[in-house]
Parts: structure tokens; C-alpha cells; sequence
């Protein structure tokens, strides 16, 4: 098997940098991406995130020709699909989020066009049990000229995979090559071509499993992050009312040989570990107790924290008579779902800055050294200041990012106002 010419479907967080990955390897890249901005950005050498080290990498790999995007697929040797995979819309507060596998879909009825006999399709988007399998089949239905391993099992003519990303944002070039890989191949000559697809690079182990183990094990290392979360949360909360600093409690806990608390935090941020775990849940609705529990607890936070505001709004104005509720002024330290990245997405900063401001009672300031525009969900309702800003003109300090440039504030400019610190940096 050789395969010279690589295609990654979906250019986003984790499509983009392996592409220029294979590419730097001095393969043959073809991106496919629906977004036409992406594809034109791409194309002229420059990227449209934010990760380190990847608008070098990208320019490059254009200049000499490796990586190419378009919009619609092109005849590949192998094809690694990177599409989200988000919730479907729930219909009330109780119900349980289903995935919404519509782009993997269309990905592969847009692929399946241009397979060929001896072809692997990999897919790398985090899925549900069940995705890649249901993938095969949405390819055969398109080709019933080739074979596929549900009905031919190591005879088939296209191979197929799940072989799931699990790289850090933020460090996703570095943990690329180093982290090791699952490799879900639906027959062993799946695994082995996706193998040799990944050797290219990965110079972590490639340890090989079936594809609705490697599906699991994605969503299981997710949730066993969101459960030790929630366990964190949960402590912060029973210590605010014994009036326990639970930094400290958890640092002596830790110094236990066996036991490794988390960090507790405003909330659980970002498209996967707030995510994947609803994947489980709602396939195994009555089995997964413990982690749709911590779902909870997680997703609970942001309002937990809105609650804390307004009892220290209530205490401040307690011993401060002379002013009106009106007069208050608060100010939020982080908007992104964690520290130093620009990335708001599923972020319980942004939540609960924008509950404060819909309670519309006081004056809300916004600080995000990471962005220079407020998302719509906030414009017209909070100005975006600076540190010193905030510090100069507020009363209440919410700290709810520990981004490095919140670190630096010291504690003589903290003398004068009232502080919530959800992530444990002032206090
Ligand atoms: N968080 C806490 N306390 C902690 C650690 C994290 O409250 O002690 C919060 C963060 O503030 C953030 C959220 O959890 O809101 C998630 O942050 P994260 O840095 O733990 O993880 P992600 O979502 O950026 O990336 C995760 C990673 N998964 C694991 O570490 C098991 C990454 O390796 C995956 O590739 C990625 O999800 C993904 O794409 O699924």
C-alpha cells in the first residue's frame, strides 16, 4: 500500500493541522472544507484559527506546493474526515442531547464520489458508538460498485477506520506527533493502512483496536475528565458554605500519593469534554448515572456562580450605604472557556457574564486580552476594558479566567473592591 496523496475533510481546529502535517511530511495534501473563506485563506498560506506554530507550518506547506484546499473532494489515496459533531437542538432543559451526525454524512457522500478500489476513510471526528459502522454504510449506499468490510469483511476494497484526535488546543502541533494513537480499523487491514497512514508523523504508539472501542475510548477519556471536574466543582461548592478555602483542601488532598484532584472552576467549557460524555448518555441513558451526574454538577456551575454575584452584591451594598444598586459596578476577568486562548465557544465565562448583564441592575465591564471585539451575545450590554480598567472603575472582581495576565494583578490592587475568584488565582 502506498498512499501519496492524503484529503482531510474539514479544515477547522483539527483538520487544518493535520493537513500540514502530512504536508510537511511531503505528501500530497488535498483539504476539503464547505467554508469557502477557509479554503481561500488556506490557499493564499494563511489560517483562519488560533493555534501556535500552525500559520508557519501552513504557509509553507502552500509555498512548496504539498497542501492544497478546494471545496469538493478529489480522487485520494486516503481520506481522514475531521467534521464536528455537535448536539442535535434539545427540546427542553431536561431532555437529553442526541448527536447530530449530519456533516459526518455529508462528508461521506461527498467523498464517496471519488473512491476508489483500495482506498482507507478515516474518520477522526469524536462520535458516538455506532458512527463509524453507520459511515460504511452511508458510503456503500452511495457505491454499491465497491466493497465495504460490514458485508466483505478483510476482502473489501475500501478500508475503513476511527481513529480519534485527542490533541490539546493550544498544543496541538506538538501533541500531534508525540501523543500515542487509537486505531479503530474495522478489520485488521483497516488498521494496518491507517498505520501506514499515521506513521507518516506519529511518533507516539499506534495501538490498534475495533472501531467502536476506539469510538468509546474517545468519549471515555472526555467524560473521565468531566466526572474528576465535576468531583472539583462539587467541593467548591460544599466548601463556599463551610467556609473552607478549597485551593487549599485540595492541595493538601493531593499531597496524598493516591489521590489527584482536578482544579474546580466557573464551569466546563470548550466542543468536547462539555460535549462527548452526552454521548454516552444518551445511548446508555440508564447505565450512565454517574456521568450524566456530573454533567449536571458541570453545567450547574455558571448558575451556582451568578448566585454568589448577587449575594456579594447584597453584601456590598450592606457596607457600602451610600450607594445605590445602580452605582454597582462589576467587572469579569475572562471570557474564553480557558486560560490564554481566544476560544469562546461552550465558554461558562461567557454564560455568566452574560446572565449578569441580562439581569440588567448593574454596570458589567468585560475583561479578554485574547479578543479585541465582544461576541454579538454581549455587545450593546458590556463594555471590553482593560485590566487596569476594570481594577480602576469596579466593586465587585469576578475572576472567572486564569489567563497569565490575570496572574499578575497583585494584591494591593485587589485592596479596595470585592472578589469572587472561581479559579483560585487571588485568593
Ligand atoms: N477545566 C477545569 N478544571 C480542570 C481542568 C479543566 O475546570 O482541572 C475546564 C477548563 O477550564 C475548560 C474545560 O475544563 O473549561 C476543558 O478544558 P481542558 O483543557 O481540560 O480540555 P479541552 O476541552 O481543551 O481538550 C480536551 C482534551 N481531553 C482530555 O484532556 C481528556 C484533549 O486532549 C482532547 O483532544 C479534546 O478535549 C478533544 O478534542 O476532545
Amino acid at each position: 500500500m502506498s498512499f501519496n496523496t492524503i484529503s482531510v475533510v474539514g479544515l477547522g481546529y483539527i483538520g487544518l493541522p493535520t493537513a500540514a502535517m502530512f504536508a510537511s511530511k511531503e505528501k500530497k495534501v488535498i483539504g476539503v472544507d464547505v467554508n469557502q473563506h477557509a479554503v481561500d485563506t488556506i490557499n493564499a498560506g494563511k489560517i483562519h484559527i488560533v493555534e501556535p506554530e500552525l500559520d508557519v507550518m501552513v504557509k509553507r506547506a502552500v509555498d512548496e506546493g504539498f497542501l492544497r484546499a478546494t471545496t469538493s473532494p478529489e480522487p485520494a489515496d486516503a481520506f481522514l474526515i475531521a467534521v464536528p459533531t455537535p448536539f442535535l437542538p434539545i427540546k427542553d432543559q431536561d431532555s437529553i442531547p442526541e448527536p447530530d451526525l449530519s456533516y459526518i454524512k455529508s462528508a461521506a457522500k461527498a467523498v464517496a464520489k471519488v473512491l476508489k478500489k483500495g482506498d482507507l476513510v478515516i474518520l477522526e471526528s469524536t462520535s458516538p458508538v455506532g458512527a463509524t459502522e453507520q459511515m460504511s454504510a452511508w458510503l456503500a449506499e452511495e457505491r454499491s460498485d465497491l466493497s465495504f468490510p460490514q458485508t466483505h469483511g478483510e476482502d473489501s476494497d475500501i478500508r475503513i477506520a476511527h481513529c480519534p484526535e485527542r490533541v490539546l488546543p493550544g498544543h496541538v502541533v506538538r501533541e500531534l506527533v508525540e501523543n500515542d494513537r487509537v486505531i479503530g480499523g474495522m478489520t485488521n487491514k483497516c488498521s494496518e493502512a491507517s498505520i501506514e497512514v499515521y506513521r507518516t508523523f506519529v511518533e507516539g504508539d499506534c495501538v490498534v483496536t475495533n472501531a467502536r472501542t476506539a469510538e468509546m475510548a474517545k468519549l471515555t477519556e472526555n467524560s473521565s475528565r468531566d466526572v474528576s471536574i465535576a468531583f472539583a466543582n462539587e467541593l467548591s461548592i460544599i466548601c463556599d458554605k463551610l467556609d473552607i478555602d478549597v485551593w487549599e483542601l485540595i492541595n493538601l488532598a493531593n499531597l496524598h500519593p493516591r489521590v489527584n484532584i482536578l482544579q474546580p472552576g466557573p464551569g466546563v467549557g470548550g466542543h468536547c469534554i462539555a460535549v462527548d460524555p452526552w454521548f454516552i448518555i444518551s445511548e446508555t441513558p440508564t447505565e450512565s448515572t454517574l456521568i450524566h451526574a456530573a454533567r449536571k454538577v458541570n453545567d450547574s456551575k455558571p448558575s451556582w456562580v451568578v448566585e454568589k454575584v448577587k449575594s456579594t452584591i447584597t453584601d456590598f451594598l450592606s457596607t457600602n450605604p451610600a450607594k445605590t444598586i445602580g452605582e454597582v459596578t462589576i467587572a469579569c476577568f475572562g471570557l474564553s472557556f480557558k486560560a490564554n486562548i481566544d476560544d469562546l465557544r461552550e465558554s461558562p465565562a461567557l454564560e455568566i457574564t452574560k446572565d449578569l448583564a441580562m439581569l440588567n441592575i448593574c454596570t458589567i465591564l468585560a475583561v479578554e486580552p485574547n479578543i479585541s471585539i465582544l461576541p454579538s451575545s454581549l455587545s450593546g450590554m458590556v463594555d471590553l476594558v482593560s485590566v487596569s480598567e476594570a481594577l480602576n472603575h469596579s466593586d465587585i472582581c469576578l475572576l472567572l479566567v486564569d489567563h497569565a495576565e490575570f496572574k499578575l494583578v497583585s494584591k494591593s490592587d485587589l485592596e479596595n473592591v470585592a472578589i469572587i475568584d472561581t479559579k483560585g488565582i487571588w485568593t
